[in-house]
């Protein structure tokens, strides 16, 4: 894989140095967010990892070169291109081998960032098991990533468009903790509140950063997610959300909306439907993601 990879200046130096680096997704940009909202987010999200003393690298693939860290310019062109793959573990080395540009998800992200020897990866929600997962069989890749791939992903938890249940118990199954910063309530993107229990509970950087060390020191592999809630102001309430998500999966299943343009399709729709609250609520939480994850980042680096 080395070969395919290519550290931009900025992040091939902060390796160099042994400073604390910090992984970005890009199906968030491509997928997740409108245009010009999903640029503006982008570098704003750039911009809090940096706030908090370590060093972005958003991670896509362009024509063929898993990038690990992109230029503004270049991420110009991905939050306008309308062509491009979103990719996930299955796909990612198709776009390698075949020369294309695609976004990554949480799981090629988390695949690329381990590659380049990065371990914090911050993210909006990470997909899990969609609502009636239990017939379609729609369970994101993600969850698989986080049972087999060592990075600590920082979260708002999973999207509530999901199961949440569900994508719980996939994770506790799977032997992925779940660490809820400063909560005892795991909470559900947009809202603070998705009626489950913190299944662990951390309130500093640093804690974070000695659980994933001893987690290591006994041999124990694979990921990390950290949900970090919402601040309560920019936070919407879980009713008020609830009748956004019910409309949304509605409408998918009147479209036979399926496969990976689901999670697209609902986000887009509840964009809409809530006037862009959603909208608004989802670019605080990823930079107050990218925020916190700079911090552990930060924390891992010490001693
Ligand atoms: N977080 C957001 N918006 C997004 C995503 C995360 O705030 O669009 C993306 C991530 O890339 C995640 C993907 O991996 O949604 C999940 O897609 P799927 O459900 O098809 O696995
Ligand atoms: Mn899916």
């Amino acid at each position: 894989m080395t070969d395919h990879l290519m550290l931009s200046p900025a992040v091939a130096a902060a390796k160099a140095a042994g400073n604390p680096l910090v992984a970005l997704e890009s199906t968030i940009v491509t997928h997740g967010m409108p245009y010009p909202a999903n640029l503006r987010t982008a570098l704003a999200v750039e911009a809090a990892v940096r706030d908090s003393g370590a060093e972005p690298a958003t991670i896509a693939v362009i024509d063929g070169r898993v990038r690990i860290g992109l230029e503004t310019d270049e991420l110009a062109a991905l939050a306008e291109a309308r062509d491009v793959m979103k990719l996930s573990r299955a796909d990612l080395a198709f776009a390698v081998a075949s020369g294309r540009t695609g976004s990554t998800t949480v799981a090629a992200t988390m695949i690329a960032a381990r590659a380049a020897g990065l371990s914090v990866f911050a993210t909006g929600g990470i997909g899990g098991v969609h609502r009636g997962g239990e017939t379609s069989l729609d369970v994101s890749a993600d969850l698989e990533e986080l049972a087999r791939t060592d990075v600590i992903v920082v979260s708002a938890g999973a999207k509530a468009i999901l199961d949440i249940g569900r994508t719980l118990e996939y994770l506790e199954t799977k032997g992925v903790p779940v660490v809820v910063y400063g909560s005892d309530e795991l909470p559900a993107f947009w809202s603070r509140q998705s009626g489950h229990a913190a299944p662990l509970r951390l309130d500093a950087p640093a804690e974070i950063a000695r659980f994933h060390k001893a987690r290591a020191a006994l041999g124990i592999a694979g990921g990390m997610l950290v949900a970090n809630p919402l601040d309560a102001a920019n936070a919407i309430p879980r009713e008020t959300v609830e009748g956004w998500i019910e409309q949304a999966l509605g409408e998918a299943a009147a479209k036979s909306v399926a496969g990976k343009a689901v999670t697209p399709f609902l986000l887009g729709r509840i964009v809409e439907l809530s006037e862009g609250r959603s909208l608004e609520a989802n670019i605080a939480l990823i930079k107050a993601n990218a925020r916190l994850a700079g911090e552990i980042a930060v924390a891992l680096a010490q001693d």
